[in-house]
């Protein structure tokens, strides 16, 4: 099928503690994102990058809205708003929008646009479980936060923009977790979303554990957004990321589930959004990170070895 995929860049770093993730977009595209994606049998259609104030001539908690302890919501808001808008318009076209981040927050404006028009179900593939609110948050880093955002919990809950209409709780599911806050724990149990854990891929393997998320994430929904944060691998496979975390999947599991994403795409045209965020140049070796974000995002697309 001829997709056509219209890239994003949305080089936002105000969810993130430190800089260097809004240099993500560029350095994706450098590993030859384009050419995967060919390769994958999809026609790539690059929108460039989103404008953004840079934050060093913003204050992190100046002007801000009345939400506790979260740096920079007013410019993540702003630009959350516009990239919901171009996702939603995107998909409007009949064509795929990919997210190249920039911090996680950014998914708060995938999520929201893809959600408008659809029951959506979400792979989220993360180290973290970034449900924070402001009241919950250890760092007050917006990026720690962009499910609890969209589901419009805690102070999030008197957000115009949240919940996004059409996402289903029970159809957000957790592929890699390994870092969880106290109350992020309570959070998810309390939740309807599904999480499995490094500990559920290291006792059934990750072709078990994908086949479940996606049966979940697909049941009752008319598609699936795919967050990819690279801080899912583990950092000697993915090391250009700002908040590594020791013992993630491997360079081959990471592979095998969007591999399996892609093939149920092929059978069921389950895929309807992505984004690819927290790859951070300043940290990599070698563009190693942006790399494999690349050859990942191929894979999705249903990019083979033979
Ligand atoms: N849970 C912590 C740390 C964190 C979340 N997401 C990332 N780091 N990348 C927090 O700040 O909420
Ligand atoms: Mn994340
Ligand atoms: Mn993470």
């Amino acid at each position: 099928m001829d997709r056509t995929v219209r890239i994003i860049g949305a080089p936002m770093d105000y969810g993130a503690n430190r800089r260097g993730v809004d240099m993500g977009p560029s350095a994706i595209r450098y590993a030859d994102l384009a050419d995967g994606l060919e390769q994958a049998g999809a026609v790539p259609v690059d929108d460039g990058d989103l404008s953004m104030p840079r934050a060093e001539e913003r204050d992190p908690d100046a002007d801000q809205p009345s939400r506790g302890n979260a740096k920079f919501l007013r410019e993540i808001e702003d630009v959350c708003r516009l990239l919901s808008d171009r996702v939603a318009s995107t998909l409007a076209d009949g064509e795929f929008p990919l997210v190249l981040g920039g911090d996680h927050s950014v998914a708060i404006g995938s999520l929201t646009g893809s959600a408008r028009a659809a029951e959506l179900g979400v792979l989220w593939f993360d180290a973290h479980a970034d449900c924070n609110t402001p009241e919950t948050s250890p760092t007050g880093n917006v990026h720690g936060m962009p499910l609890a955002a969209v589901l419009g919990r805690g102070t999030f809950g008197d957000t115009e923009w949240a919940p996004a209409t059409g996402l289903c709780e029970s159809a957000i599911v957790y592929v890699g977790l390994r870092s969880i806050d106290e109350r992020e724990r309570t959070l998810i149990r309390d939740s309807e979303m599904t999480a499995f854990t490094m500990s559920d891929i290291d006792r059934r393997g990750i072709s078990a554990v994908i086949e479940d998320a996606l049966t979940i994430a697909t049941d009752g929904t008319d598609g699936v957004h795919v967050s990819l944060d690279l801080d899912w691998l583990d950092p000697r496979t993915a090391p250009g990321v700002g908040t590594p975390v020791r013992g993630g999947v491997t360079y081959r599991e990471a592979h095998a589930a969007l591999e399996a994403i892609s093939r149920r795409d092929e059978a069921d045209d389950i895929l309807r959004s992505m984004d690819v965020v927290e790859v951070n140049p300043i940290l990599d070796e070698g563009n190693e990170t942006a790399t494999l974000a690349s050859e990942l995002t191929a894979s999705t697309f249903g990019k083979r070895i033979l």
